[in-house]
Order: structure tokens, then sequence, then C-alpha cells
């Protein structure tokens, strides 16, 4: 949970946060006639409730247990009512004359959670458990192979993917690990329904309206504005494509890959198909040149969860910044525990009023994890860096500012950095090695994108009615083939439900942030490198040790939500606006690359 505030708690996934029991009426203890009084009161409240609910989720998501489940769905449910009944009182203020940061205020909190519950006390609660027993499936989730009864968990097979190239034993993780999740389909049905009724009592059409409302512009221009970065990065997204199907042909064979449609979604390395770095084995352009095998020297040299942990935060000190408190290393989890069942997906969490920050992650030891404690250790800087802001203001410029930092950083683990620090051996530089490097990359960022940007396709129709529970699994794999040009090898129905097998979907994290963070990072980190006072280009620059880069990105962490995004976005990079071309400018030699090997092909599905 990337707990921010009471109210985006809800909005950054796991979370829900509490108040004191039994809830209070509607128009109690919070209400006054000054809106400053009142948003003082409210911030009082919240911070109460923030420490229950936390510690209650914090609990359940490291010991999945049914009684963590009873507890954790109590505290969800009486933060539900006090959102529901702030949100309430907050439009009694709207368009009354106040200062700007009151108004600011005033509007966050009328931007409502991810979460809205209906003001019906019995649907409250039941919308609470469901939230956290889909959460809980997900995270108590493992497959148990009828051929060899042997049971695995979603880590384990993941590694398979990431590691075989065995078609059926990919195929098999593949679809062992979707046997977990028909069973939440009548379960998020029925979620949908209370969240919509939810979303309908606090002025919203649905609850993808009230997601899309979250971004200081209006729901109709914020869907145009992701229409128009993802047709920036589209004609990269497919050269890409087409060159990964032809060479993936070439190893599987022509009638497991077919040269002219999509490609077999369980080949890619991931579980869901949604970065590809993992089998940049089959794709590096210039074999031997450059070694990048980062993996390997992790092994090698020992390191924990620990280690890189550590190593981790020692990029984000070299900038300046702070390091982390005693208590991160005391309360983080790090490593899946053997004895009980944990929701593995990594997420960083702002407990205590930005006093008790937190990361939960089952490491292993090998470069995605790595580059994932970086991504987390971005959420604990922004924690940390806005921490004196006032607590309505404890959040991202917009979320996807949140999930931008961290992976900011890793765009700065240059092999010149990798080098540094002895986790690859040599630096070659020369325009073939240039080309191996931007493939891997390319195969983590690019293959992102159209599913960054699919997911809350499927789920703003899934609200909205467009698609219907009797359509959930075509619904979502007329999206993966559209826009990710991949298809399941076996043949889905409706008597499954894959969506619910990404954790985001039972775990309800809007997902658009994720689009969008994939195209700001680009932005972010060729401005940072301009703060450094890099004159190459961008793919060799790092910021690493550069002190005034540092300032920069600290001085925009420290604004929170304090004011519109593009008032942040401008602090950084000097412009107000999202924009793809610092991503397409980056990758312009892969894709000079891409489209010569593509040549003679038959490219689209
Ligand atoms: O969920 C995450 C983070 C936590 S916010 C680990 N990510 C997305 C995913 O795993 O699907 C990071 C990249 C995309
Ligand atoms: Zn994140």
């Amino acid at each position: 949970m990337h707990k921010y505030l009471f109210f985006s708690v809800a909005l950054f996934g796991l979370g829900l946060s509490a108040c004191q029991s039994p809830v209070p009426p509607a128009d109690e203890s919070t209400q006054t006639k000054d809106p400053v009084e009142f948003l003082r009161n409210v911030e009082a409240e919240s911070l109460e409730l923030d420490k229950e609910v936390g510690a209650a989720y914090w609990v359940r998501s490291t010991h999945i247990t049914p009684d963590t489940g009873i507890l954790a769905a109590k505290a969800g449910e009486r933060q539900l009512a006090f959102q529901s009944r702030v949100i309430e009182q907050a439009r009694d203020y709207k368009g009354l004359p106040m200062d700007a940061e009151t108004a600011r205020g005033i509007e966050l909190i009328l931007r409502g959670s991810s979460l809205p519950a209906p003001d019906d006390a019995a649907k409250r609660a039941e919308l609470s458990q469901l939230a956290t027993d889909l959460e809980g499936m997900y995270g108590a989730g493992e497959y148990c192979d009828p051929n060899n009864d042997v049971c695995s968990t979603l880590p384990e097979l993941e590694n398979i993917l990431a590691k075989s190239r065995d078609y059926s034993e990919q195929l098999n993780a593949w679809t062992g690990w979707r046997t977990v999740s028909p069973p939440m389909r009548p379960m998020y049905e029925r979620f949908v329904e209370l969240a919509n009724e939810g979303a309908r009592e606090v002025g919203a059409k649905d609850l993808g309206d009230l997601w899309k409302g979250g971004y200081d512009m209006g729901v109709a221009e914020f869907e145009q504005e992701s229409e128009r970065l993802w047709s920036q990065v589209e004609p990269l997204y497919e050269e890409l494509h087409c060159h990964v199907r032809a060479q993936l042909g070439a190893k599987y064979g022509e009638d497991l890959v077919p040269s002219n449609g999509p490609i077999p979604a369980h080949l890619l390395g991931n579980m869901w198909s949604q970065s590809w770095g993992n089998i940049y084995d089959l794709l590096e352009p210039y074999p031997g040149v450059a070694s990048l095998d980062v993996n390997k020297a992790l092994v090698d040299q020992e390191y924990d969860a620990v280690r890189m942990t550590e190593t981790a935060e020692a990029f984000f000190t070299s900038l300046g910044l702070p390091e982390l408190p005693d208590s991160f290393w005391q309360n983080s989890m790090l490593t899946k525990p053997a004895d009980r069942d944990v929701v593995c997906h990594a997420s960083a969490w702002d407990l205590d009023n930005g006093n008790d920050p937190r990361i939960k992650q089952c490491v292993e030891v090998n470069e995605e994890q790595l580059s994932t404690l970086h991504h987390e250790l971005g959420h604990i800087y922004y924690y940390l860096m806005y921490k004196e802001q006032r607590p309505l203001f404890k959040g991202g410029a917009h979320d996807g500012f949140h999930e931008a930092i961290g992976d900011t950083i890793v765009l700065s683990m240059t092999p010149a950095y990798l080098k540094e620090k002895g986790l690859v051996p040599e630096v070659t530089r020369s325009e073939q090695a240039t080309i191996n490097e931007q493939m891997k990359l390319a195969l983590d960022k690019i293959a992102f994108l159209p599913f960054g940007k699919l997911i809350d396709q499927w789920r703003w129709r899934v609200f909205s009615g467009e698609i219907t529970p009797e359509n959930y699994n075509a619904g979502w794999w007329d999206l993966r083939t559209r826009y990710q040009g991949i298809a399941p090898a076996v043949a889905r129905t409706e008597a499954d439900f894959d969506p619910g097998a990404k954790f985001h979907i039972p775990g309800n994290t809007p997902y658009t942030r994720y689009f969008l963070s994939h195209v700001m990072q680009f932005q972010f980190h060729k401005a940072l490198c301009e703060a450094a006072g890099n004159t190459g280009p961008l793919h060799d620059c790092s910021i690493y040790n550069n002190k005034a880069a540092g300032e920069k990105l600290g001085q925009m962490l420290s604004m929170g939500a304090s004011q519109p995004w593009p008032e942040a976005m401008y602090a950084l990079t000097g412009q107000r606006t999202m924009d793809a071309s610092p991503i397409i400018d980056y990758f312009q030699p892969l894709m000079g690359w891409l489209q010569e090997q593509n040549k003679g092909r038959q490219c689209g599905w």
C-alpha cells in the first residue's frame, strides 16, 4: 500500500484506513462553518484512523489468516465510512470563498479514493470484506500440479517463466497460476456493483470516472491525454513486437509462433507478458558484445535481500537524499517468510504519518528484484521528502509521479554505474553495445506500455457496464490482443477469470499510473541529466553521485500534492505537460536498428 494519506490510501492499492468505532454520524465532529477548521479537524481525525488501519492492513498483508482478514476488513469498514462522511461534508464548502491552500485541500477530499463505499452500512461492510478477501486470495494463491502433486507459489511460477525455455513447462506455469482466480469471479462482480454504487453516491458516473478524475483535468481530457501519449509510443512498440515475434518464431518454430499473428502469451519471460527483459538471452542483438548479466554477479557475490536494499539506498543517498531511518530496517518485510502466507506483490507503506515508512517485498537475488527495490525506495523517498507537508498534501503530484521516482533512478544504472558497483565486468562503448543495452531496456520499458494502458481500459469498461460479467474474460483477451499483440496458447473461456490473476485487479489498484510513469520517467531522467550537466546521449547518462540532480529531485518530491501536478512537472522539467518525446528520442538508436531488422517482415497482428 502506498498509504499517503487517508484519502489516497486506497488509491494506492492495498489499503483502507480506519477511525474510531462506532462510526460517527454524518454531521458531527469534523463539521464546522469554517473550511480551514474543517480541514484541520479532518486531518486530525485521519491521523488516528491511519494508524489503526495501517497496522491492521500491514499485519493482514504479512500474515494472511482468516483472523487477520476479519480485523483488516473491520478496520477498512470504518475507514470507508469516514471517507464517505468527509466527502459529504466537504461538498458544503465547494464554491465558498477561501484561500488557495484550503481550496486545494477541499478539492483533494472531493476526489475521493479508489474505493468509495455505499452509505448503507451493510453494503459497506460487504465491500470491505470483499476487498480484503480478494487480495488475500491472490496473496495465498498457489498452484498444485495434478501430474506430480507439487504445489508452487507465484514467485516459483514466475521463476519458471523467467528461466525456462521449454514451451510446455512455461505453459504449465502460465495456466497453473490462472487456476487461482476463477473463484474470484463472482466476488469481483459484486465488488464492482458495490464500488460503483459508492462512486455514484459521491457524484461520479461510475468508479472508472472517479479514477479518471484524479489528474487536475476533466475526465474526457484525461482520456484524450492517455490516448495521445499511447499514439506517440505505439510505432516503437510495433517494431519491437515484430522483431521479438520473429526471434521467438526462430526459437520455437513458426507452427508455435506464427509470423503474422499474436505472440503466445507464455513465451515472454513474465507471468503477465508485461515486461520482457527476462528473455533478453533470446534477443541479444550482438551476442557477446557488452556483458549485461547482472543476475550472475549478484549471485556470485552472494548478495542478499538486505545488501540489495542497501545498494538501492546508496543510490538515493549519493544524490544527497537522507539515509533510511532505523525503523525502516526494523519494520520492513524484505524476504518471504517460510511459515505463513503473505502478499508477495511488492509495496511501500507510509505508516505513522511519515515516521514509519516500510516496504514489503519477497526479495530474490536477481536484477529484476533489484530494480523493484529501487522502485519501492522511490515511493519511500517521496514519503520522506513530503513528510513536512500537511497530511492532506502527503501524496504524489499525481499517482504516476509516485510510480516514476524509483524507475527514474534505475535509468541511471548505466553500464558505467554497474561497473563501479562491481556488477558488470567491463564497460564496452560502441554502437553495438548501445544497441544491446537499448534492447535490454526496451524489453522492459517499451514492452510494458500497451500493458500499462490496457488494464484500466478493461476496468473502465467493466465499471461502465460496457464489458459485462458474461464477457469478463473475452473482453480481457480482446484488449490484450488488440494492444499487446499477444494471445493465450490454450483456449480461455468464461469459466476462467484471467484478470484476477494480476495483482492490481483483486488488489483494486488503478493501473494507468504505471503507463504514465513509464512515459514520465524518461522526461524526469532527461531533466535530471540536464541538471547534472550531462552533455552526452541520454542513454549514457547517470546521475549517480550528482548533488545538483538530487537537489532538483528533492525539491519536486517535497512539494507532494500541495499543487496541481503540472507545477511539480514544471519544477523538475521546465514543462507543464506529460510528453513521450523523451522516451522516443532515448530509443532512437534501437528504433533505427529494429526498422532495419524488420525490413521484409510483415509486422502487426
Ligand atoms: O505494482 C508495481 C510495483 C508496486 S507499486 C511493484 N508495479 C507494476 C506491476 O508490477 O504490475 C511496478 C511496475 C508495474
Ligand atoms: Zn509502485
